[in-house]
């Protein structure tokens, strides 16, 4: 661990050095107009944070550390046997800010194997919920309940200085990281299989672990959770995940409080939700039409009773995006190379032809085209996980390594507390009479 923490400090201190004087020479130029519209309109297209671990094209969409997803598939190590990349790897890369070496890439896999005991309270508190309560509720409520385990916490209760604060919220998030997926897993298998829990197999990456805690022996789908944990990790700072762990850390609450109000967001229908919404609104479609793999026709005709009944087409659109999202097309290319005649992933597929035209010709649509959840749950029922109420933990066992890296970045570089002014409607009313200034300082 010590290595990867002494990297992280010698780049953390380079670049805290670099903002000062960057600031000091450049602090008062303006980036950028805000208009009345944009404060109405949930702050879309203002720049208002800076996050180091990813940024998102509109056109090309996200790239890690400057990697795009194909890139990251090339360069990143693999597990032996296997072909996508070591969700490990993405992380060091978003923590470190450098491509790692096979070493670093398996020294993290044992960090997070020896650090991934969850104690008996965190099932206890599980198991004290009813069985129906959601996945996502299941699993921020055990997040909260391993919330004791904050070093950062006790660090700070006990007197910690300013400058020593990314030191324990590093150690804490190695930690909770670690944990997570024994967590997610607990729930996955008390939910829907009678309890019947599987221990860790020590041997095992991260994901691949996972995919063994949660029932799934199969090689190709240790692969699939691998992408499918390096895909959902990021997607720069402003979503609402990534703002709001982000946000909430500001107020020095520690990664576990942070991370858990992060993952409260994730689970809204319009953000990580939408996975599983996707499918339900595949599922349903296919009930109503009575057709396993309904046509382009009979999908356009659906998405439009969809439009007219006043709700969103799950899957489709985006805040920043202006293009097919490339993690739903890393997810194509896996449907097309272990799973090519899936009646499911095809009416994907489908849904990719039918839906764009239809939304374009609503005119107000900015993004016609699929994000990563229009695709993600057909590869998960291929393998037989049908649940997909669950589908929104996996992204959330994912975010993990994005909102984290970045909070250990947040300390070490010393950012303050997030504090936007407001103003209320009387206020512009005043403002666009000329009787008030609209200005906080
Ligand atoms: N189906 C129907 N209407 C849509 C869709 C869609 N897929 N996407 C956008 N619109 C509507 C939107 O509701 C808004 O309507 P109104 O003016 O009546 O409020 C209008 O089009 C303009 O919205 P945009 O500016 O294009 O999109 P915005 O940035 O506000 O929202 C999303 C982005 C992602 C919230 C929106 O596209 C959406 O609701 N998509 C469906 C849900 C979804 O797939 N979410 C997952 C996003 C990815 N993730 O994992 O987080
Ligand atoms: C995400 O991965 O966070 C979503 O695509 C939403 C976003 O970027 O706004």
């Amino acid at each position: 661990m010590g290595i990867i923490k002494d990297r992280f400090k010698e780049k953390a201190d380079a670049l805290a050095t670099e903002i000062k004087s960057i600031l000091q020479e450049h602090g008062n130029k303006v980036i950028g107009e805000v208009q009345l519209s944009q404060i109405y309109q949930g702050m879309r297209g203002m720049t208002g944070l800076v996050t180091e671990t990813s940024l998102l094209d509109a056109q090309d969409g996200i790239r890690f550390r400057g990697y795009s997803i194909p890139e990251l598939k090339e360069k990143l190590p693999a597990a032996e046997g296997g072909s996508e990349p070591l969700p490990e790897g993405l992380f060091y890369l978003m923590l470190v800010g450098e491509l790692p070496s096979e070493d670093d890439v398996q020294h993290l896999t044992a960090v997070w194997q020896r650090r991934s005991h969850v104690p008996n309270h965190v099932f206890a508190t599980i198991e004290a919920l009813p069985i129906a309560t959601h996945p996502m509720t299941q699993f921020v409520v055990a997040v909260m309940a391993l919330q004791t385990e904050s070093q950062f916490a006790k660090r700070y209760a006990s007197g910690l200085s300013k400058k020593d604060y990314w030191n324990p919220v590093f150690d804490d998030t190695m930690d909770l990281i670690a944990r997570l997926p024994r967590i997610a897993a607990y729930i996955y298998r008390r939910k829907y299989k009678n309890g019947d829990h599987i221990q860790p197999n020590g041997l095992l990456d991260w994901a691949g672990n996972f995919a063994h805690m949660l029932g799934y022996a199969d090689d190709e789908f240790k692969d699939l959770m691998r992408l499918y944990m390096t895909i959902h990790a990021d997607h720069e700072g402003g979503n609402v995940s990534a703002h709001t762990t982000h946000l909430v850390g500001s107020a020095l609450s520690d990664p576990y409080l942070s991370y858990a109000a992060g993952m409260n967001g994730l689970a809204g229908p319009l953000h990580g939700l939408a996975n599983q919404e996707v499918i339900k609104w595949i599922f349903e479609m296919r009930e109503e039409l009575n057709e396993e793999c309904p046509s382009k026709e009979q999908i356009t005709a659906y998405v439009k009773q969809t439009l007219s009944g006043g709700k969103v087409v799950p899957g489709y659109g985006h805040a920043v995006l202006r293009k097919t999202d490339p993690r739903f097309t890393a997810q194509m290319e896996f449907g097309k190379k272990y799973m090519p005649d899936d009646q499911l992933v095809k009416t994907v597929w489908n849904v990719y032809e039918a839906v764009p035209p239809v939304l374009q010709t609503v005119g107000k649509i900015k993004n016609p085209w699929p994000n990563v959840d229009a695709h993600s749950g057909a590869l998960l029922v291929h393998y037989g996980m049908v649940e997909y109420e669950f589908y929104t933990v996996l992204f959330a066992v994912s975010r993990a390594l994005g909102v984290l890296a970045s909070l250990c970045w947040d300390r070490a570089l010393g950012y303050p507390l997030e504090r936007p002014k407001s103003v209320s409607t009387e206020q512009v009313r005043k403002w666009l009479k000329g009787e008030d200034e609209i200005w906080g300082e």
